[in-house]
């Protein structure tokens, strides 16, 4: 299976962004598309789903939290990807952690926007804090995609809530660029790149899969979650790698190996697991 470049990541660290392309296979990336778009029937249509889901500044459905906890065959399976435990162990650490995901979907026809920000929880030093952004659309400008500035990671937050401001009056931003994808092509972006995206106004649907993830050791430091949402979390992802194993698609030809890191417990098949592990949950 593809790995993330060294190229790829030195962009990363200069620009706050890197588009990967080509990381899903077929097979993956039809099944994500299947199940994404019954969640995203299931919100539309009031079901479970919807109570998870979180509408935007023009009231449009949009975001959909604890994607795991929203039962689906798809997204721990997605999680569990080689790919990503790779990138994660070379730019993270090997004491990774996946701490949360989402779907977040324009509608057609008039899909929320998402107003320039930094994400929540980006209060950080240098460390690469990033989300994994995985996509199974087309995602262009025509369709809204996300737009970045690139290099605005590495400003001070007085700068960047001055350009949150403006951006939030007018969208175009000066050197905003559009990050236009493919299906089954991977973004990643810092927590502190300016992001941002306008409303849905053409006929396509655009989703997009966010994973969030830290250090442990890192968490020690800023203490972003308690000690029991990392505890959760790393349990979650040994459960998630062991859905991908038990359910591989016809394409996998490895399985990601993780160490859970000292300290931190060992999930082993059979042991109850809670799918929300919610981040708050020692707050
Ligand atoms: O997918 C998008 O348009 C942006 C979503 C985003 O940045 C967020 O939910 O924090
Ligand atoms: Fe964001």
């Amino acid at each position: 299976m593809r790995k993330i470049s060294d190229d790829e990541i030195r962009f990363f660290d200069e620009n706050g962004y890197v588009i990967c392309r080509k990381v899903l296979h077929a097979d993956e990336l039809a099944h994500f598309q299947r199940e994404s778009a019954r969640l995203i029937d299931e919100i539309q249509s009031g079901g479970p789903a919807d109570k998870m889901c979180t509408r935007g500044p023009e009231g449009i459905p949009y975001y959909l939290t604890y994607l795991h906890a929203n039962p689906n065959t798809f997204s721990l399976r997605l999680l569990a990807h080689p790919f990503i435990g790779d990138l994660l162990t070379r730019m993270v650490g090997p004491d990774f952690i996946p701490c949360y995901e989402s779907l977040v979907f324009k509608l057609p026809g008039n899909g929320s926007s998402v107003p320039w920000h930094r994400d929540g929880n980006a209060e950080t030093g240098r460390e690469r804090v990033f989300n994994i952004d995985i996509y199974p659309d087309y995602s262009t400008v025509a369709n809204s995609c996300v737009w970045v500035v690139p290099g605005s990671h590495l400003w001070e937050r007085e700068r960047a809530m001055e350009m949150v401001k403006r951006g939030r009056e007018d969208f175009n931003l000066p050197n905003a660029v559009p990050a236009e994808m493919e299906p089954g092509d991977v973004l990643l972006h810092h927590v502190k790149v300016l992001h941002g995206s306008t409303v849905n106004s053409s006929q396509e649907l655009r989703r997009v899969v966010y994973f969030d993830n830290r250090a442990a050791s890192w968490n020690d430091e800023y203490k972003w979650f308690s000690r029991e949402v990392i505890e959760k979390r790393c349990r979650l992802y040994q459960y998630a790698l062991n859905e991908r194993k038990k359910n591989p698609y016809p394409s996998d030809d490895e399985v990601f190996a993780y160490t859970p890191p000292e300290g931190l417990p060992t999930w082993n098949p059979g042991d109850p697991i809670d799918l929300l592990a919610r981040r708050d949950s020692n707050a």
